[in-house]
């Protein structure tokens, strides 16, 4: 009697590899990504049981106050990707520069970006955060790449992925063929394929917005969102319900499962800041855009595709519009009226 149906993420990957006819060298550069994230979940998991809870007294490049999971996240990141030869070096939001590989280890062919503690404000309050990494080709014979190497369009990412440390923990992944979701069975600490080729309902009544800033928005959003607010009686001629975690992983998370729209867009505060929004691009917006895009929605800044932007600079903030392909598509229609 077989007791488990659920197939293991390293089986998954492995199968995936050979039939794309693979070496399998992503599949162990994954590895370390995976191993990074189990890691950071059982830390999440015990929170103050192990001190890791509270400010470390610094704040990053953004000028954001660091969490101390913050930091220990993103050195736990580092530790577990860094030694195994698959890449060339890193970009994190917890660091200004890129990281390059240290001299004890083989350098690989690969480029890796990421937020380690996605939404850390909740950590300290119990709510979801979640990792977010996006896997590049580093350009050939680079074997110490720069900021420029970085500054790469998401449409050439080979891999992206989060794992949300929510009431379940779960990796979602894409490598361009789709979108699969899986859980860590922390009996046996293997990610067990639980949501396989995931795809984002078309249409959705639920938006994903920080109400708080309305009166900085643009127009269009002003408008799609009053849209929302009036309901039924409305220009949409249905009720909408609103949900914002402010986990950009966790309000994703919950797009990709039911469907919903999930909005941070450009406003004057962004302006006010030379800032072309609040999301980072390369580490935040460009992995997540692969996914939804891979799982049938779309993601874009209200006036172009997020994933055909080629970034300026490593920390380059971007508005973000994404989710179910038909209201999205409504969001940039107003952008164009
Ligand atoms: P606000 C978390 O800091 C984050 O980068 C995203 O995960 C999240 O969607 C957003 O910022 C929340 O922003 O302004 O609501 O705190």
């Amino acid at each position: 009697m077989r007791l488990y149906k659920g197939k293991s993420l390293t089986q998954h990957l492995i199968e995936n590899q050979r039939a794309n006819g693979g070496s399998g060298a992503f599949s162990a550069a994954l590895n370390g990504v995976i191993m990074a994230c189990k890691r950071i979940s059982s830390l999440v998991d015990k929170g103050e049981l192990v001190g890791v809870l509270g400010e470390a007294g610094s704040s990053n490049i953004q000028g954001e106050d660091q969490k101390l999971l913050d930091i220990i996240s993103n050195e736990t990141f580092i530790g577990q990707t860094e030694w195994a030869g698959y890449f060339a070096g890193m970009a994190s939001e917890e660091m200004e520069d890129v990281y390059h590989i240290p001299a004890e280890y083989p350098v690989g062919k690969y480029l890796i970006t990421f937020d380690p503690l996605d939404g850390s404000s909740n950590i300290d309050v119990n709510v979801s955060v979640g990792t977010i990494f996006s896997i590049l080709r580093c350009p050939e014979n680079i074997e110490r790449p720069t900021t420029a190497d970085f500054l790469q369009p998401g449409t050439k990412q080979i891999c992206a992925g989060y794992c949300l440390y929510g009431s379940a923990t779960m990796m979602v992944l894409t490598m361009g063929n789709g979108v699969n979701g899986y859980t860590l069975d922390k009996d046996i600490g293997a990610f067990i394929l639980t949501h396989p080729d995931m795809k984002i309902p078309e249409s959705t009544n639920e938006f994903s917005i920080n109400m708080s800033n309305m009166r900085h928005w643009e127009k269009p959003v002003k408008k799609y969102i009053n849209e929302c607010l009036q309901g039924k009686e409305g220009a949409r001629g249905k009720d909408f319900n609103m949900r914002w975690v402010a986990s950009m992983v966790a309000d994703v998370h919950r797009l990709l499962v039911r469907g919903g729209i999930f909005l941070y867009p450009y406003d004057a505060k962004a302006a006010a800041k030379e800032m072309g929004g609040k999301l980072r691009l390369i580490y935040e917006a460009n992995p997540i855009s692969f996914i939804v895009e891979q799982a049938g929605g779309l993601a874009s800044t209200g006036r172009e595709r997020i994933m055909d932007i080629t970034p300026s600079e490593l920390h380059q903030r971007i508005p973000v519009v994404m989710g179910s392909r038909e209201e999205v598509q409504h969001v940039i229609n107003l952008h164009r009226a």
